[in-house]
């Protein structure tokens, strides 16, 4: 009896919305090299640069040509139809799961559509772009204000929740992701450890597909339907 689901999502569920993996830009994102635009020293460096970065990024996804995808509305259907705990953990920045109707989610990156305050570290949505202008809505001040989203070499949120459901699952479904970021690419050991069963979608192999124990070829809007039903 299968009590207790985690599933991991990466840029790959979001490829049939129209958002570009990480992958397919070979490393390159909107032509940026990553350690440019999603580092803190990058930010550092070239605030600029990265605001526009996430500002393009976010105007993309808030474009009504984005919508869920059948794989993210299989794993909203999942979560409302199974009779034990699913957990969706998602590597994407986007807001495609939520709009599909997923509730259990932790975005363990960040969220595109969230902005926060340097100095007090508050959260706030942003549906704009963010600019020098833009007053802080808890200090009032400008240029206080950076993407919500976790860059390279910072600690990725909510872990202990993901590590303690992740100990204790009986399946761990990885989806559309190339398993290259840690710690994301190392929980499915963490699943192996717990004996649960270990299923990898994706369109190919990935760096970790030798430790999944099933793994289903295709995309994910016709793999995860046939998976979930
Ligand atoms: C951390 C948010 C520790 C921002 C992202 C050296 C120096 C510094 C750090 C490190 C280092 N070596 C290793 C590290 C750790 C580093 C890391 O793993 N680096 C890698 C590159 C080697 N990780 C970190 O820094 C993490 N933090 O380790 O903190 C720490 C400890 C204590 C205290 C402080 C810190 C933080 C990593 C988070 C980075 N932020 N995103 C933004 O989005 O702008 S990562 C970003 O890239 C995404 O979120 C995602 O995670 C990743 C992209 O990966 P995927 O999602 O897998 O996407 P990808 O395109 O690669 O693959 C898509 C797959 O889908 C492909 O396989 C493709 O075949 C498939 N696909 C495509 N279409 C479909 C499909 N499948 C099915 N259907 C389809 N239609």
């Amino acid at each position: 009896m299968i009590k207790r689901i985690v599933v991991l999502t990466g840029a790959g569920i979001s490829a049939e919305s129209g958002i570009q993996t990480f992958r397919a830009a070979d490393g390159l994102w909107e032509n940026h090299r990553v350690e440019d635009v999603a580092t803190p020293e990058g930010f550092d460096a070239n605030p600029e640069l990265v605001q526009s970065f996430y500002n393009q990024r976010r105007r993309g996804l808030l474009s009504a040509a984005v919508q869920p995808n059948a794989a993210h509305i299989a794993l909203a259907e999942l979560e409302q139809n199974f009779h034990g705990e699913l957990l969706l953990v998602t590597q994407n920045i986007d807001d495609l799961h939520k709009r599909a109707g997923s509730r259990r989610l932790i975005h363990m990156h960040g969220e595109l559509l969230k902005m926060r305050c340097i100095s007090s570290q508050q959260v706030f949505e942003i549906l704009e772009d963010i600019t020098p202008e833009l007053r802080c809505p808890c200090c009032g001040l400008r240029n206080m204000l950076r993407p919500h989203v976790v860059w390279f070499g910072e600690m990725p949120l909510a872990m202990d929740d993901i590590y303690t459901a992740l100990a204790r699952c009986d399946v761990f479904v990885a989806v559309g992701t190339s398993g290259q970021v840690y710690p994301a690419a190392g929980f499915v050991e963490v699943a192996n450890e717990a004996g649960a069963r270990t299923i990898e979608v994706n369109l190919d192999d990935s760096a970790r597909t030798s430790a999944f124990a099933e793994q289903r070829r295709g995309l994910a809007s016709r793999e995860l339907p046939a998976l979930c039903r």
